[in-house]
């Protein structure tokens, strides 16, 4: 493959010191040179999990520099604390946190600013996709940073498509959907800057396990996975990582 794999867990609001011990525990002894592993923990859990040695991302971070906002937490501190990635726009920040195109651009600014790659995540809602809307949907999402930042932006980070019906739902986008979309994306972006889109990391996500993990990574625009439910459990996760080599 022209690009290295990455498999991301997205442990949402979910986790423990002793999950970090057990996913840690699994997570070095498949790693390889071949395929990045990262994991996204809630805040506090950051300082034990890049002590284990596993690459670390968080969920969400402020777009906002220091100062008078109780509650969140500014992008310096994360990476002062060891995180290499972060997430903005996952559908649930989008939906229950009302985050808009443009918050989630001010996100993705303020990650690269201090040197966090973002994962930018993006996907159409059910409603959308039955009117046909993906691809509409899904470029005004990256036309909100490529707008705020230029497209060279979108060179130090990295892409998600999850499609929000496909979310912790158990419905899968088959291989091919998923692989349409990526290849929309991808040739989106190549209309802008061609070696760039080549280089582009794409993530799928939204009920991916180790069953259909394989299928999907084996897509020719489908780099990895972004992985919530089956990121828990170090069995599940080890073999989506497996998969992906
Ligand atoms: C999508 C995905 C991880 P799940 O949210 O971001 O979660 O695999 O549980 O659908």
């Amino acid at each position: 493959a022209i690009r290295k794999a990455m498999v991301a867990g997205n442990w949402k609001m979910n986790g423990s010191l002793e999950l970090v011990t057990q996913l840690s525990d699994a997570i070095n002894s498949v790693k390889s040179n071949e395929i990045d592993i990262v994991l996204f923990p809630p805040f506090p859990l950051v300082p034990a999990l890049v002590e284990s040695g596993v690459t670390t991302g968080t969920q969400t971070l402020s777009e906002n520099t220091p100062g008078a906002f109780t509650g969140e937490v500014d992008a310096q501190l994360i990476k002062d604390l060891g995180a290499k990635y972060v997430l903005v726009g996952h559908s649930e920040r989008r939906s229950i946190y009302k985050e808009s195109n443009a918050t989630v651009a001010a996100k993705f600014a303020r990650a690269q600013q201090v040197g966090l790659t973002p994962i930018l995540c993006i996907g159409e809602s059910e409603s959308e996709q039955e009117n046909g809307q993906t691809e509409h949907v899904v470029a005004a999402q990256i036309d909100a940073v490529i707008e705020k930042l230029g497209v060279a932006a979108l060179k130090d980070s990295v892409i998600a498509y999850e499609p929000v019906w496909a979310i912790g739902t158990g419905k899968t986008a088959s291989p091919e959907q998923a692989q349409a979309v990526h290849k929309f994306i991808r040739g989106k972006i190549a209309s802008l800057d061609s070696d760039l889109a080549q280089g582009l990391t794409i993530l799928y996500g939204g009920s991916v396990n180790e069953k259909n993990s394989e299928l999907l990574f084996a897509q020719p625009d489908i780099d990895g996975g972004l992985i919530g439910g089956a990121s828990l459990k170090a069995d599940s996760f080890t073999a989506i990582c497996n998969s992906a080599k």
